[in-house]
């Protein structure tokens, strides 16, 4: 059975980025409505029951046939909302990037400043609802949206940190302007956690 990972933070200490009350529900109510969706669509299957989350959205292809879109929507639902609660935390003064990806991100976008130019321009003209990342592909990063509960992880690449573009992340705050919870965001990234992930796929 597929479960919600512990939150290493309470709702309200992302105030003012994200308020508690969106918080709580996108954890209690979206979040957890997606893992009782896979959960249901996984009974009675031991095989796939077996496998890791990212196993399961990795190989959609394998999946059969009658619950494979229900594995890739909540599958991909579970998946996206744990790394990204995984990469908030409470805002820091200051907040950027560190270590070895600090300057592999300078490398590539030149600036922390224009790469998060360039994320946000991506995310706000991303149509409806879905998610912005950052991702490592091969030896390089690169930015990239998915639509709906879609994850990088489905068409091989590895995600370092995503944001997620539905309303129900920030209309409660935020109502249609969605470039102003990007702004917000940028305070609260965990930039450690972002390191971590890609210190893992480096097989660091
Ligand atoms: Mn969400």
């Amino acid at each position: 059975m597929h479960q919600l990972p512990t939150l290493p933070y309470s709702y309200k200490t992302l105030e003012p980025y994200i308020d508690a009350q969106t918080m709580e529900i996108h954890y209690t109510k979206h979040h957890q409505g997606y893992i009782d969706k896979l959960n249901k669509a996984l009974e009675g299957r031991d095989d796939l029951q077996k496998k890791s989350i990212e196993e399961l959205i990795s190989n959609l292809e394998s999946i059969p046939e009658d619950i494979r879109t229900t594995i890739r929507n909540n599958g991909g639902g579970h998946y996206n909302h744990s790394l990204f609660w995984e990469t908030l935390r409470p805002a820091q003064e200051n907040n950027q990037p560190i270590g070895v990806l600090a300057k592999e991100m300078g490398e590539t976008f030149q600036s922390f400043d224009i790469f998060k130019e360039s994320f946000a321009k991506m995310a706000v003209s991303h149509f409806g609802s879905g998610w912005a990342w950052l991702v490592r592909d091969g030896d390089k990063l690169a930015l990239m949206t998915t639509a709906n509960q879609d994850s990088p992880v489905s068409t091989g690449l590895k995600p370092l940190l995503g944001l997620d573009l539905w309303e129900h992340a920030y209309y409660l705050k935020y109502q249609n302007k969605r470039i102003d919870y990007i702004g917000a965001w940028w305070n609260i990234v965990n930039w450690e956690e972002v390191q971590k992930n890609d210190e893992s796929y480096r097989g660091a």
